[in-house]
């Protein structure tokens, strides 16, 4: 068997001269580039230059130092004779181990006086061609990318004379793959950082881009910040405004979410999200008059669309929430919706297009600053989703579980009787959920959700504050609030705040007393508790759905108190009997589902 061949180019030379007499000892015949060699034949280690092989000196300053085919060919050569017979006939050595680690690219970039020309001068080529390709062929092949590695893998091929072994070898190829993806990373996120000019014009942002500078990051502080896909185009077009980070969030976490609800509805779908949940979503069934007044569009001169309908319902279902929301929806915003949308405090808009009358309203908005995206309806979000938490990445499969009517067809309680318009609550609600910060639970009713509570450890907690929130939906919709005689010139936020105050039964006192007052004509009397009972009784058909199993059956008693009805969560708890038990006492009607649905 001929000699065995090592070809040496590492930039960090820690532990380089035991290995290289290691390997030596071993007898294997060294090749080393040209500051590489240099250390090791210094050392008094026998080691020729890869320049004596490829008949051609090093070049460029160092840019070309091992990109020769009497190199890249004795890598990637297979043990199959057409590949033996090119070899020999070019007279080229098969090359067995390559030991190679890069240029400090990413150190270089870190210090605070690196210039472009220095990031350049630091991109290795070369070495990362020796890496892919020894990796690439690691069924002959050993890549030795890590100088931790050199003992483990000397000892290997002392033991195995000559032969590490198929395992080793493709541990130390993905090792390699790892190195060479993470170095390209580094390189593409730092162009990203240095070309990706927070300037780019709008025409450039209207057409399809990879990726938009945004104003800042979750945080005004946190600059630069900028969004990005690695391979094709963004998936949406800034139309007007400039988006933030959070807005994004905002933005692809509800138009993901309103997508689905039309998908599995068949019905236009809004959602008006704060903080990344859902302050409210809904679908476009038609709101009676009493419900106009409640979400506040009983003047709107514009006949409601079924998409009005869905944004009234989306918007006004907890409008204290809803202020200055980043709104979704599943249809091209039409001038209705575009009508309502204009009189309320709002940070923006995603939507699959606007009619024209649509978008000049929108682009009014704000001063010409509302933030409008028209996102791709045919896009589709690859399967595998990575994000990064305290420099560690992390992926998962996407959550592309599907909710429909299947979902809920294990019905666990006595009362098996779910209505059509319960079984649309039930989806809504749980896909809401889907699309919530966990941990989460939801209250719906005629096509919207009525209470959401996001974001709590404690499932109880979740289940508490979506419950007092619908009863506050609810209260909304008692007559002496509807009748509240608020003075001329009362701003919609305003009135909103009042109302919540009102059905709250806060006490208040002195200046701001006094400026609650004012916004009436005459004295209001508070409602009182025995108003409200009388009021919360008649709540009734509720659907209500959890993100997680029901630990305890208080979530059963306390969703009762709101007027459920209809309940979905996943089974799987040790309390699921009496859960069940608590919902058959009140004649409600469980789906107990098998999917879980944290989001975070
Ligand atoms: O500039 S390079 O991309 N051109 C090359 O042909 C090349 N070959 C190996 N850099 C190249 N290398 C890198 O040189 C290796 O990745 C290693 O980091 C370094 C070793 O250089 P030296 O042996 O001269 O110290």
């Amino acid at each position: 068997m001929s000699q065995a061949i090592a070809l040496l180019s590492v930039y960090d030379k820690t532990g380089l001269l035991d290995f290289a007499k290691g390997l030596s000892a071993a007898g294997v015949r060294l090749l080393g580039s040209g500051g590489t060699a240099k250390k090791i034949r210094d050392a008094g280690i026998a080691i020729e230059d890869v320049s004596d092989i490829t008949k051609a000196p090093e070049m460029l300053g160092g840019r070309v130092k091992t990109l020769h085919p009497a190199v890249h060919g004795g890598i990637l050569a297979r043990a199959i004779p057409s590949d033996e017979q090119d070899l020999q006939s070019q007279g080229i050595a098969p090359i067995s181990i390559v030991v190679c680690n890069l240029y400090p690219f990413s150190s270089t970039i870190a210090q605070p006086n690196c210039t472009l020309p220095d990031a350049v001068e630091e991109i290795d080529i070369g070495g990362v061609t020796l890496l892919r390709a020894a990796a690439k062929n690691h069924a002959r092949v050993s890549v030795v990318s890590d100088p931790a590695d050199y003992t483990e893998f000397l000892a290997a091929w002392t033991a195995g004379q000559g032969d590490v072994g198929q395992n080793l070898r493709s541990k130390l190829a993905l090792k390699a793959f790892e190195m060479t993806a993470q170095y390209d990373e580094a390189i593409s996120g730092y162009f990203r950082e240095q070309y990706a000019s927070a300037e780019l014009s709008k025409e450039k942002l209207a057409g399809p881009v990879q990726r938009i500078a945004l104003r800042y990051g979750a945080n005004p502080h946190q600059k630069p910040a900028q969004a990005f896909v690695s391979e094709g185009a963004l998936p949406f077009k800034v139309l007007c405004g400039s988006p933030g980070y959070i807005n994004l969030l905002d933005a692809l976490n509800s138009y993901a979410l309103v997508k689905e609800l039309q998908e599995a509805l068949n019905l236009p779908a809004a959602a008006s999200f704060k903080h990344v949940s859902p302050a409210g979503a809904a679908v476009g069934i038609a709101l009676d008059e009493t419900e106009k007044k409640v979400y506040g569009v009983e003047d709107l001169k514009e006949p409601l669309t079924p998409l009005a309908c869905a944004y009234a319902r989306a918007r006004g279902a907890d409008r204290m929430s809803s202020f200055g929301d980043f709104i979704g929806l599943s249809a091209p915003c039409d001038l209705a919706t575009a009508k309502i949308i204009s009189r309320e405090v709002s940070d923006g808009i995603i939507a699959p297009g606007y009619t024209p009358e649509a978008l000049e309203v929108l682009s009014k908005k704000k001063g010409g600053k509302y933030c409008v995206l028209e996102i791709d309806p045919t896009y589709t979000p690859p399967a595998v989703e990575t994000k990064q938490v305290y420099g560690v990445h992390l992926r998962q499969r996407r959550n592309d579980s599907k909710i429909d009517a299947n979902l809920f067809t294990n019905l666990v309680t006595e009362n098996k009787a779910l209505p059509t318009e319960a079984l649309t609550d039930l989806i809504l609600a749980t896909l809401a959920l889907k699309y919530t910060q966990s941990n989460s639970v939801a209250y719906s009713k005629h096509g919207a959700i009525i209470g959401l509570g996001a974001g709590q450890q404690s499932r109880i907690h979740c289940t508490r504050l979506a419950g007092g929130k619908a009863d506050i939906w609810w209260l909304r919709h008692h007559p002496r609030v509807l009748s509240l005689p608020f003075k001329k010139g009362v701003k919609r936020a305003e009135k909103a705040n009042a109302i919540d105050t009102f059905v709250g039964g806060e006490v208040l006192e002195g200046g701001e007393k006094a400026q609650w007052e004012g916004l009436f004509d005459g004295a209001i009397e508070p409602l009182s508790s025995a108003e409200k009972a009388e009021w919360a009784a008649k709540l009734e058909g509720v659907a209500c759905s959890s993100d997680a199993f029901f630990p305890f059956p208080d979530n059963v008693h306390r969703a009762r108190k709101s007027g459920v009805r209809y309940l979905a969560a996943p089974n799987g708890s040790v309390m699921d009997a009496e859960c069940i038990a608590a919902a058959n006492e009140h004649g409600m009607v469980f789906a107990h589902t098998t999917l879980r649905l944290f989001h975070h």
